[in-house]
């Protein structure tokens, strides 16, 4: 079920996919001077696993027929394998190249392509690239321009440690994942082909708000076998496209000669400033004019946007001499079902929520994204900081340093002109892998290297941009950064922050933000991560650390919100993440996903991301706080029909007056943008609606929920007995989106209702993190919550429901053992004891029998032999409940302690 299910979802995804492929390519670039012409339909795609073949030597690959963005990795890292491929793709496509552009440059340019790139031009190379995250160009000469060139493209997504990301929480899809286009242009041209941008380079310089320069130079190529007089002329346009200034200057280009240029400084009055409330953007329109003819031939037309900026130790951020907190999250490009292939139209979506959830601040992680997203951050006001991978570690080699320092050069140069990047940042987290532990005076030289690469970085970027900060993000090891020399290095240093989730409670974090301004009271400081996982599946009433649930993830954001805006040294916050994303090596919960995004990986809000918009956006805002929580249960107490349980809603208002079923339940005060509410909810479908009023303006929210109310004791005739599903060691609600069902903790049986006799709740031996549960992936399910708790040595379960027909379901899943499930069946005990002497969590051998009334339903159960380590095992039975003794599940021994983890059961007659 999980398969086809998940095919399903897929295809819906793919169709999507296609659709916006198709969008994509009817909007074809109208300029006549240099033209992108789109390349992105119909390649032939096959995996090379061998790693045999060769362009034109193909052997016996599988083609298929492809769009791009692309990537070979949008299912294989959601399904129960562990790993993914990671080797190489081969593309190929013919290309009719017209014969009038003999004459003119012709350049493929890739937007992106991860990781180790090789093009090919009919059986010859004609370029390379290294590093997953940036663009690159591949000049096209000895075409044959006869419709039979043929492109092919090898892309390598292997490991490969001279390349960053080394390791990283993240998935290295692999793949031609964003766009490729055919650069057409005059021979004479602006360029910058070792960089793959179009060689102007714009920046502001002596911004006030009573004047500004802007500052044009660049690159061009006269690739002609003349020498050529050319005026070079920038204008300047206002935002309703007004010319304001031109600059211009003449340079004379030889014969087949590339040189760079400066033009005189265009100066404005009055600028209008670029921030957040107000995205002014000007326009640059760069042309190459021929001082002979006086004909343009080539253009180019960039965003330029004014602004001045600085940030301080004590004082935090300052945008146009204003205290600004930035505030917002950091992103990560990958979407459900697409992996990293993702339309342009959806990366910008990403940005619009950032903006509509009131965030100022986009950290671009952990590497260079899709132009579309910088576009977007420059058109909506969003600051950014970007970064090249390098994550967790290093490799301490020159290849490993070559590639870095290449990475960065190429995102300053490629993101240069996008007024909404205040920093370039360069490491995250590269203490957290540490090397050579058992080695100190090694680990010595790992750490001083590290410091090394990260000063050259350091400069090569101050040398490249020096009207940019620089950053690098931490771990939480103050003193360990510190010490390594690390901390003294980049402008601005980031910390990622995860006191109340990985360790600690959510209430150290401020102190311990304080601790660090004493620490180093020098050093500014962006709060680059903080964040808890919440799968918007799971409820609780009483949440704790690790329990994923989103009312947890509510009080930690919550408390984090407080914390940051309470500090003005702290300059700003990127909460971790702004979407869910995918992290292949990840189980937990949600096996491959990285929970802790404030939309999930399809980009559909949790209550988190609302009580953000609540907070920051300015406009009037009201929101029932249902998240996911659509479906719930619960058992009503002793004659009543309804139980009442809280609910949340999110506003920015004072008050909020809310109504169940038509029925007020009065106004209560908002407080830190929440208020708390008891509701009575019956059986079935309740309708909630909440007014509140802003500035005289009525403002209204409603929603259904759907209550599944269970008897507490079966013999009371108001609530008849329908179905129940119940999840064992568990205190959490979970809810089954494709089955529209709800899963409830279980409780201790009482006479006369339901539970269990006896047991414990698993919990991982000596793990810190979670109170209760296993956080295995469970194969052959999506609804791991159900199968990752148990009760452990239970004697029974009673549910003492009226006579009928019923149907009985028993869900196992072994949670015991650590990785040997393979050759578990075949010699257990040896192998208990090769693991015990490694150190290694032991299975508990565990036989046993289940009695469903009596009779022997299951015997000799041995889920580790005959399933494996944390498989799902579902068992069906149907009973006839004939006495007053109900449903009655007894366990017994064969060795070990038995086991059950959840069950259904449901009144069939
Ligand atoms: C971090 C890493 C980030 C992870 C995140 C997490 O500190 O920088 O890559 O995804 O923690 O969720 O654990």
């Amino acid at each position: 079920m999980r398969q086809s299910t998940r095919s399903r979802i897929y295809c819906l995804v793919l169709l999507l996919a296609s659709c916006f492929t198709v969008f994509a390519q009817a909007q074809s670039s109208k300029k006549e001077t240099r033209q992108y012409i789109n390349l992105n339909a119909n390649w032939s795609f096959a995996k090379d696993p061998g790693r045999q073949a060769t362009a034109g030597n193909w052997g016996n690959l599988k083609w298929a027929t492809v769009n791009v963005p692309h990537t070979w990795n949008a299912f294989d890292v959601m399904d129960d394998e562990p790993g993914y491929y990671r080797g190489i793709g081969w593309y190929k496509k013919k290309l009719s190249f017209k014969p009038e552009w003999k004459n003119k440059k012709l350049a493929l340019y890739f937007e992106g392509a991860n990781q180790e790139t090789a093009v090919y031009l009919n059986g010859k190379k004609i370029g390379s690239h290294i590093g997953g995250y940036t663009a690159f160009t591949v000049p096209l000469t000895n075409l044959k321009f006869n419709g039979t060139d043929e492109i092919a493209v090898k892309v390598d997504n292997a490991y490969n440690e001279s390349i960053a990301p080394l390791t990283a929480d993240f998935t290295f899809f692999g793949g031609l994942y964003r766009k490729v286009s055919l650069l057409v242009a005059d021979a004479v041209h602006f360029q910058d082909d070792q960089y793959a941008t179009k060689g102007v380079y714009i920046h502001a310089n002596k911004v006030s708000a009573s004047g500004a320069e802007v500052i044009i130079n660049g690159n061009l190529s006269n690739a002609t076998a003349v020498q050529k007089k050319l005026n070079l002329v920038s204008t300047l346009l206002d935002a309703n496209g007004k010319k304001i200034a031109v600059t211009q200057t003449t340079v004379v280009a030889n014969a087949k000669q590339d040189l760079s240029f400066a033009l005189p400084a265009i100066s404005v009055k009055n600028p209008n400033l670029w921030s957040p409330e107000k995205p002014y953007l000007y326009k640059a329109m760069t042309s190459i004019v021929d001082a002979k003819t006086g004909q343009t031939i080539d253009e180019v037309t960039t965003n330029v946007g004014l602004r001045f900026f600085s940030f301080d130790a004590n004082t935090g951020f300052s945008l146009n001499g204003k205290a600004v907190k930035l505030i917002g999250a950091s992103r990560h490009q990958d979407f459900a079902g697409m992996g990293n292939a993702v339309p342009s139209s959806l990366q910008v979506k990403d940005v619009e929520l950032l903006k509509s959830m009131g965030g100022n601040f986009l950290r671009v992680a952990h590497y260079p994204q899709d132009q579309a997203v910088l576009d977007a951050c420059d058109r909506l006001g969003i600051l950014t900081s970007v970064e090249i991978p390098i994550v967790n570690e290093i490799t301490e080699t020159e290849a490993f340093t070559r590639n870095c320092k290449n990475m960065q050069v190429e995102m300053i140069k490629q993101n240069y002109n996008h007024p909404s990047i205040i920093i370039w940042a360069y490491m995250n987290e590269v203490l957290l892998r540490m090397k050579f532990n058992n080695d100190q005076p090694r680990k010595q030289q790992y750490l001083e290297n590290i410091a090394t690469l990260a000063q050259q970085l350091e400069d090569l970027t101050r040398a490249t941009d020096p009207t940019r900060y620089t950053m690098m993000s931490n771990h939480g090891d103050v003193n360990g950064y510190t010490k390594a020399g690390l901390v003294k290095i980049p402008m601005i240093v980031g910390w990622n922050l995860y006191q109340g989730w990985y360790g600690g409670k959510s209430e150290d974090f401020g102190p311990n933000l304080d601790k660090i301004h004493q620490q180093i009271p020098d050093k500014p400081i962006i709060i680059t991560e903080y964040g808890a996982d919440v799968d918007p599946r799971i409820h609780a009433f009483t949440p704790i650390r690790f329990d994923k649930s989103l009312e947890y993830g509510m009080l930690y954001h919550q408390i984090y919100i407080g914390a940051i805006m309470s500090r003005s040294f702290v300059a700003g916050a990127a909460a971790w993440n702004l979407s869910d994303f995918n992290s292949e090596t990840r189980d937990e919960t949600m096996p491959h996903v990285n929970n802790k995004g404030l939309l999930t990986l399809a980009r559909q809000p949790k209550n988190t991301y609302y009580l953000y918009k609540a907070h920051f956006n300015q406009q009037p805002f009201l929101k029932i706080g249902d998240g996911s929580w659509t479906i719930r249960g619960g058992v009503a107490p002793a004659n009543s029909s309804t139980l009442t349980q809280l609910l949340q809603v999110i506003s920015n208002t004072d008050s909020v007056t809310l109504f169940v079923n038509g029925k007020s339940l009065g106004t209560q005060a908002v407080k830190d943008r929440l208020s708390n509410w008891e509701v009575p909810f019956k059986n079935g479908i309740n309708e909630i609606r909440a007014v509140a009023m802003y500035q005289g303006k009525k403002l209204e929210d409603r929603t259904s929920i759907r209550f599944v109310l269970q008897p507490d004791v079966f013999a009371q005739q108001h609530l008849a007995f329908k179905a129940i599903n119940i999840c064992l060691g568990s205190q959490r609600q979970f809810i089954d989106f494709q089955q529209k069902e709800i899963w409830l903790p279980s409780q201790a049986y009482k006479p006369g209702s339901w539970g269990s006799i006896g047991g414990e709740p698993f919990k991982i031996k000596n793990s810190g993190r979670q109170a209760y549960g296993s956080d295995k992936n469970i194969r052959g399910t999506f609804n791991d919550p159900v199968y990752q708790t148990q009760l452990v040595g239970l004697d029974g379960y009673q549910l003492d429901v009226p006579k009928g027909k019923y149907e009985v379901v028993l869900h196992f899943a072994e949670l015991m053992g650590n990785g040997i499930q393979s050759v578990l069946p075949y010699n257990l005990d040896s192998l208990i004891e090769a693991s015990k002497s490694a150190n290694k969590e032991v299975p508990e051998q565990r036989i046993f029998d289940v009695y469903l009334n009596d009779k022997l339903i299951i015997k000799n159960l041995n889920l580790a032999s005959t399933y494996g380590i944390a498989n799902s095992v579902q068992k069906k039975f149907e009973c006839m409940v004939a006495d007053d003794k109900g449903i009655r599940l007894t366990f017994k021994s064969v060795k070990g302690k038995p086991v059950l983890n959840a069950l259904q059961v449901k009144r069939i007659d």
